[in-house]
Parts: structure tokens; sequence; C-alpha cells
């Protein structure tokens, strides 16, 4: 007789052969492998399936987001509202079990995952939100934040850089609830991991500060548990648990081999594998009577988390009425109304890089937005983004709002993500403009998750000056301007930088971008509020006979353009355009007053890739671009250089009309 915890998961490994045999896709290799971690943790979890949404529950990523088929048994057994007709659904249109796990398309789902490693950042943001939520809100006796993260990964995620970089963070920052299982099998897509991945995960680890328990037999359930017992204990360090696994396990001939990863085992290899689990190979997705039972037998200890949760706020209330209120409005992330506070809109005329602007606007917004949280990777001397007198998160004091990322762009974007995830917090993160490339992974997941993360990007253009080619953005607008879901904003002064982050503070499903130079420019707006609309007239002649549609500094081109064009008697019209997504989104009577239909003679101005803006000048337009790298020398030199200048808009424009 298999006790009810192996019947479980030989029940969950059946259930996923099954689902992926019927998909006649997935990968059956991590489920059969992996399933007796995975209900480890789940049955060992603080949560509760009847509200996925419980705030104080211990989250789950499944990093190696192949494993879906997995996520899924587990929902489904664990009875988070997912059917055995959705499991018999994978992998197919507008299922709640797509191939990869999607956040917000199936409850219980913490994270969108499927590129590798990802998830580990995510966790380490999970896990960083919880610690400063906690030192924030906890009092003796009142323990209302108090969780752990727990992310299951695979060698593939260890392979990857940004697991690497977000672990060696974590252990810095001794986040001592974050737990990470990693299904040891020694097997990617290629092969035996000997190819190319030999090092001594354990000692990689350690050397980050982490706590590693190596659990010797991955089907030992007790053992497992075991070590999630040992690593609640640690709380000063992160624990890595190594879990011993086969791939494929129970499959009578891919056990242990690649040919198990990525593709249905096929019908006999499942006939096969079902009869060594124990289970008749003529029925399909069966859940024994037994295994049923034994949930129902779970059921009520996992309500009660929730139910002892609430009676613990209801005192929390009673005890610390205002910060009761205040954790209620951080998880609703309100927002003051700015629109009508005119200390927001104001500054002075004096010249400044928007770098500096946004210095300014990000602290009046932290002085009313308490749960904005974040920093830098490395570079906040740079990019301006310290929040003055909310102090700097460290491991000795988790109660600081600023947070350090070290030079790792890519775990700072997975693991922003992992603190929007988290709940509660409104995150940013900053850095040079020129390593989004390094951070575009995380800023594609933000979109497809509709994560309100603030990506703030300084150094934006050959602006940068002296520092060349490698650090002057060329392509970086065009790229996440492509990206679905995210918006970008390129403010020309202050007063566009203001409303371009309250545009960004506004957009409480979606990542937006603000991207600021490094040098200064002029205040050249009356009013900073026109900007909200994305794009609009920034100068106007009557009857003009062409349109310089125009961002960030080279807004102020392309005034000295309409000045220099007036002078030969030519009616121009400037067009700031800080927010190609937020401009289109408007109607359509707004964009043609603004950019005039029947007006063809059009010129894009932007020291970046012409890519994108024939959208707006159409084929018969011009633009003042730079579709090549840029150069080392002073910055004014480069914009001359590269055909930044007045006479050279000129000239096109006249070429145009
Ligand atoms: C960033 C990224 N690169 C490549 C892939 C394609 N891919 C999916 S799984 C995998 C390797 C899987 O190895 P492992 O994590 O050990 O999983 P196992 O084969 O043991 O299930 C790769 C390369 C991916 N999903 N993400
Ligand atoms: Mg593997």
């Amino acid at each position: 007789m298999k006790s009810p915890d192996q019947l479980t998961v030989d029940t969950l490994r059946a259930l996923c052969a099954d689902m992926i045999q019927k998909a006649n896709s997935g990968h059956p290799g991590l489920p059969l492998g992996a399933a007796p971690a995975a209900y480890s943790v789940w049955s060992s979890m603080r949560h509760n399936p009847r509200n996925p949404k419980f705030v104080d529950r211990d989250r789950f990523v499944l990093s190696a987001g192949h494993g879906s088929a997995m996520l899924y048994g587990l929902l489904n057994l664990f009875n988070y509202g997912v059917e055995m007709s959705d499991l018999q659904q994978f992998r197919q249109l507008d299922s709640k079990t797509p191939g990869h796990p999607e956040y917000g398309h199936t409850a219980g789902v913490e994270a969108t995952t499927g590129p590798l490693g990802q998830g580990i950042g995510n966790a380490v943001g999970m896990a960083w939100a919880e610690s400063y939520l906690a030192a924030k809100f906890n009092r003796p006796g009142y323990s209302i934040v108090d969780h752990h993260t727990y992310a299951l990964c695979g060698d593939g995620c260890l392979q990857q850089g940004v697991s690497a970089e977000a672990a060696s963070l974590a252990g810095t920052l001794g986040l001592g609830k974050l737990i990470v299982l990693y299904d040891s099998n020694s097997i990617t897509i290629e092969g035996s991991t000997d190819i190319a991945f030999t090092e001594s995960v354990q000692g990689r680890f350690e050397a980050y500060g982490w706590q590693v328990i190596r659990v010797e037999d991955g089907n030992d359930v007790d053992a497992i548990s075991a070590a999630i017992s040992t690593a609640k204990v640690e709380t000063s360090k992160p624990t890595l648990i190594e879990v011993v696994t086969q791939i494929g396990f129970g499959a009578p001939t891919k056990q242990g081999r690649a040919s198990s990863h990525g593709e249905p085992l096929g019908d006999e290899e499942l006939a096969g594998a079902k009869r060594n689990l124990g289970f008749d190979p003529e029925r399909f997705f069966h859940v024994p009577q037994e295994v049923t039972a034994h949930f129902d037998d779970m059921k009520q200890r996992f309500a009660d988390f929730e139910i002892d949760w609430e009676s613990l706020m209801g005192a929390y209330k009673q005890t610390h009425p205002d910060l009761y209120s205040e954790l209620m409005a951080w998880h609703k992330n309100e927002l003051p109304d700015l629109l009508n506070d005119d200390s927001f809109w104001q500054f002075d005329d004096k010249p400044a890089a928007t770098r500096l602007s946004g210095e300014i606007v990000l602290n009046r917004l932290a002085a009313v937005s308490p749960n904005l949280i974040g920093g830098a990777a490395d570079l906040s001397p740079s990019t301006k983004t310290i929040m003055a007198g909310r102090g700097n998160y460290s491991k000795s004091d988790p109660a600081g709002a600023n947070l350090y990322f070290g030079a790792r762009e890519h775990a700072m974007g997975a693991i922003a993500n992992g603190i929007a995830l988290h709940g509660g917090l409104r995150p940013y993160v900053s850095g040079f403009f020129v390593f989004t490339d390094q951070m575009k992974p995380p800023m594609r997941m933000a979109g497809i998750m509709n994560l309100p993360v603030i990506h703030i990007f300084t150094h934006d253009s050959i602006g940068v000056g002296e520092d060349g080619c490698t650090h002057q953005p060329i392509e970086q607008l065009a790229m996440l301007r492509s990206t679905p879901n995210l918006a970008v904003f390129r403010p020309c002064d202050a007063a566009e930088t203001a409303a371009c982050y309250y545009l960004a503070m506004q957009r409480k499903t979606n990542p937006s971008s603000i991207i600021l130079t490094r040098q200064t420019v002029p205040q050249i707006t009356q009013d900073g509020k026109l900007a909200l609309k994305g794009g609009y007239i920034l100068r106007d002649s009557p009857s003009p006979k062409i349109i310089l549609i125009a961002t960030g500094s080279e807004a102020e081109l392309a005034c000295k353009a309409y000045d220099a064009l007036a002078a030969k008697g030519i009616a121009a019209r400037v067009v700031s355009m800080p927010s190609m997504e937020v401009f289109d989104e408007q109607p359509k009577a707004y964009r043609d007053s603004v950019l005039l239909p029947n007006i063809t003679a059009r010129i894009a101005i932007e020291a970046a890739s012409s890519f994108g803006w024939h959208k707006y000048t159409g084929l018969n337009g011009a633009t003042v671009t730079m579709d090549g790298y840029g150069a080392s020398a002073p910055a004014p030199k480069l914009f001359e250089h590269f055909g930044f200048t007045v006479e050279n808009v000129v000239k096109k424009a006249l070429e145009i009309i």
C-alpha cells in the first residue's frame, strides 16, 4: 500500500503525462522527476486554494516554466479551480492551461515563466518585498507579514546569468525566507550537463551566502519536507535545496534521458510509465478516491491559515489603526490627486538635465506615494534616483526603501517584476538607457504580465558624449516602442518630465519606461499638462506648411529650426511627442488636430534610430535621426557631427515642402 503522499505524487505524474500526450506537446521530464519536490512544497506551504490571492500566502514560482503541466496538475489536485477539463485542454487556444504558466490568466500562477532563470529573479523580488513590508508593518505580537517564497528551478535556470545575479544579491541581502528547490537531474535539452555545466552548484551558492541542503533521493517526500523545515529554521540566509532527481522518472526507456525533456512520451512509453507507477495504463486523467480524500483532509488546514490571519489583522486594526489603513492603501496602490496639486507641476526656468528634473519629480512623488520603492543598477549617482529620507535597504536595515541592485540590470528587472507581483509596493528601477539591452527580457515579461513597474533610464543618446558609442543608445527607443504593453516616455524638459512620471504612475496595468538626458536642456514648455496627451503642439504658426515632430533633447532643436524657417517666411508647427503610446491612445480627432492629415511635409527629429518614425512622417516625410553607432567626443560636437543642427533640419524641410 502506498502512503497518501506517494499516491498523490504518482497521480500528479500520471496526470501530467496524460496532459502532454493528449496535447501532443509539452515537457514530461520535469513533472515526472520533480513531482515529489513540488508536492512537498505545496503540501507544506501556507496558502489557501479557496482564495489564491490570500495576502499573506507563501508564494511559489515555477522558474522552470516548461514544467507547466506539473503546476496545472498541482492546481487541479489542490482545488485551485483548474478542472480536469482544463487539464484536457492543455496548450489549446483560450484554455486555462497554456504552454507555459501565465500570471493573471490562471488563478494560483504567481508569475509568468518560461524564459529560464527569470523566475528566480521574480522570487528574489517577492522575498525582498516580504522582508521590507514585514520590517515596515510588523509589530510585537503582530507578524502580519510573514510568509515564505519558494521557487523551483532546473539546471537550465542555474545556467542562466540572471539567476547568478539574483542569487548573489539575495545572499548579500540575507533574504532568509527565500527557498529555492533545484531539480538536479543533470540533464538539459542537449543531453548530460557534463557537456556544458560542471561547476559545483553547492559551492557556488555557498559562496553567494546561501544555506545549501542536498537531498540525495528526489523521490523521498519526507526527506524533502525535512529539508524545507531546515530551510525555514535558517532565517538569515536564503536556502537552496538541491534535490537529486531523474528526469522522466518511471518512463521505461526515457527515464534519465534528455529524450523525456520536451516531447510527449508516446503511447507505449506512457503505458509503461503508468505500469511502473502502479496505475492502470488504460485509464487516463484519473484521480484515485484516496487522493481526493487526502486533499479533503488538508482543506481545513489551508483555510485556517487565512482565518487565523484575518483574526490577527482584526486585532492589528484595533491596536495599530494607522498602520492598518496604510497597509490597505499600499495594497490598493492609491495615488493622491496630483493633477490639481500645483506644486507638482512647478519648476524654475533654469536649464537642467531631465535626469535632474526626474530626481525632483521622483522625490515629489515619493513624498505622496509612500509605497514607492526602488533603486539602480549601481548607477544612482548618475541616474539621480535616490528618494531622500526613505532609508537604504540592507540586511541590517530592511525598512529602507532605496534599493541597491549592484550592476545587475537583468536581475534588477526580474526582481522589480517580483516586487510588483508580490503586491503592496510600487517598484521603480534605473540605469543607463543603453543597458536596457541587458534587461529587455524582464521588461518584456512586465509587459506580458501587466505589471506597473517604472523603468527610469538616463544617458539617453549621443548626448552622453565622451563615453562613446558603447554608451550611446541608438536602437533602444525603437526596441522599447515595439514592445507590446510598454509605454515609453522621453520628455524634453522639467515640466514634461513631471507629466511623464504622472502618466507612468497612473498606468497601473503596464510597465513604463522614462528616458532622460544626461546633458542640460532648456525649459521650453509652458504647460507640462499638455504633454499628458503624449504628443501636442509646442509651437505653431497660422496655416503651417510643415510639421516638425521631436522628442526629448531634440525638441529644442525643433524650436530653433521653427524660428529659422519663420525667418525664411515658412510657417511651421512643432509637435512635442514625449510618448508615442500615449499619443496613439488619443481619439483620432485629437491626433488629426495635432498632425494635420492634409500636411504631408513632416520631419521627425530624434537622436536615435529612424525606425518607427515613418508612421508619423509618412513616406513623403523626412527624419533627422541616426541609424549608425555614435562616437566619442564632447556632446555638442556629436550633435553637430551627426546632423542634429538647425541648418540640417531646415535643409531637409526645404527638400520636402
Ligand atoms: C532563456 C531561455 N533559453 C532557452 C530556453 C529553451 N529551454 C527550455 S528548457 C531548456 C533547458 C532545460 O534544462 P533543465 O532546466 O535542466 O530542465 P529539464 O530538461 O531537466 O527538465 C531550454 C534550453 C528557455 N526556455 N529560456
Ligand atoms: Mg535538468
